[in-house]
């Protein structure tokens, strides 16, 4: 029998708002749990030449203008394609952590034309499921500061807008995880937001009825 192939799943927001404790506990369990093949990946992919540079710039030891950094996180994801793509064929879901919306949002957050900072991605795969990490802007209960390039309460915020405004254009399936509790006083536990994220992989993954995978943005 043909096999069926995985879903892409991406997990997209801020820093530092839970999206990776989040994601390694849907590897656990689609896997532990589920049997499913399954793998985690996360861009920028640190581990290649082109992801080495990127680290570098991101703890400041380098510098690149706006664009050349863009374009080097979108070469991070573009070099991945191939496997990625592999993967899914062979029955993998991948869960991946950030992809070319963060590169857009990022990047637009420095004042760079939306067209252009999306052009670079046009004809990458497309996810079957955006996760979208967000928080309700009147909490005050999340830090974003931490040493990278990027960290900072002021610039974290100018991202959200563009997050949001990525989000309300966007054709791909996105799904709001809110990680704030429903006062707005703290963040939600660990485990309710998972089993919401389960609800949402589970119709992606029983959704799935072809091998075609989409190009991203086309
Ligand atoms: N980032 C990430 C970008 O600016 N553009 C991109 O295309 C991607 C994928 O890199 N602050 C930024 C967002 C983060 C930083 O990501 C490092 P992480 O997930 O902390 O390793």
């Amino acid at each position: 029998m043909a096999v069926k192939r995985g879903g892409l799943i991406i997990f997209e927001g801020l820093d530092r708002i839970g999206k990776t404790t989040q994601s390694k506990l849907l590897y656990d369990h689609l896997t532990l749990e589920c049997g499913l093949l399954c793998e985690r990946l996360s861009f920028p992919d640190r581990s290649t030449q082109i992801g080495s540079l990127i680290d570098s710039y991101l703890q400041r030891k380098i510098d690149f203008n706006d664009h050349t950094i863009h374009l080097l996180f979108s070469a991070n994801r573009w070099e991945s394609i191939d496997l990625m793509r592999t993967k899914l064929l062979q029955g993998y879901t991948l869960i991946v952590d950030r992809y070319a919306y963060s590169g857009v949002a990022f990047t637009q957050a420095k004042g760079l034309d939306i067209k252009w900072c999306q052009s670079c991605d046009v004809g990458l795969l497309k996810p079957d499921l955006v996760l979208y990490f967000h928080r309700n802007k009147q909490s005050n209960c999340l830090s974003f500061t931490g040493d990278e390039r990027y960290e900072t309460k002021s610039f974290q915020e100018k991202v959200e807008f563009y997050f949001e405004q990525l989000r309300s254009s966007s054709s791909e399936q996105w799904k709001d995880v809110n990680v704030i509790d429903k006062h707005n006083v703290e963040m939600r536990d660990k485990e309710s937001i998972q089993n919401e994220i389960r609800l949402y992989v589970k119709n992606c993954l029983d959704g799935i009825k072809s091998n075609h995978i989409d190009e991203l943005w086309k």
